[in-house]
């Protein structure tokens, strides 16, 4: 409250001085901000999408190979009735994700309403074979794998 006081007295005695001021903040923010977005902006540009169907009760295609160390958008179509879940914990704890807020459970997988579909940029982790079932629907054949190579 008192900054703010005083920021509306400055601003009504000195209208360009206040305003110099504010520029200046907002140019240092913007630096701040810029290299690390640039950057970010560049990777995920060059994500190879992939596509995974959702259905009831699978996955489709149920083997997804990825390359290590690079960029994917994962599209995941639930075009089923029920809601599904890409439980891959090892995997989705390994790669590295534009946004993490895309992971449930503790990081252990991404949730799909039923006839939605979610895109989840992401960069494939090390070499290696990983589980992949739908922590819903495992007992009913809802699994399959993931072959990082
Ligand atoms: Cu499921």
């Amino acid at each position: 409250m008192v900054a703010n006081r005083r920021y509306l007295r400055d601003r009504h005695a000195n209208g360009t001085r206040t305003m110099t001021n504010g520029f200046r903040r907002a140019f240092t923010g913007l630096a701040l901000l810029y290299p690390a977005s640039g950057q970010t902006a560049d990777v995920w540009a060059n994500a190879e999408p992939v596509t995974v169907v959702m259905a009831d009760n699978s996955f489709q295609p149920s083997q997804i190979l990825f390359h290590a160390g690079k960029p994917y958008a994962l599209r995941l179509e639930n075009r089923g009735k029920n809601l599904h879940e890409f439980t891959a914990p090892g995997f989705l704890k390994a790669s590295t994700f534009k946004d993490k807020r895309v992971l449930s459970n503790g990081g252990t997988d991404i949730v799909v309403q039923a006839g939605k579909s979610a895109t989840v940029f992401l960069i494939a982790p090390a070499k290696g074979q990983y589980e992949l079932t739908c922590a819903d629907h495992d007992w009913d054949g809802m699994t399959g794998g993931i072959t990082v190579d």
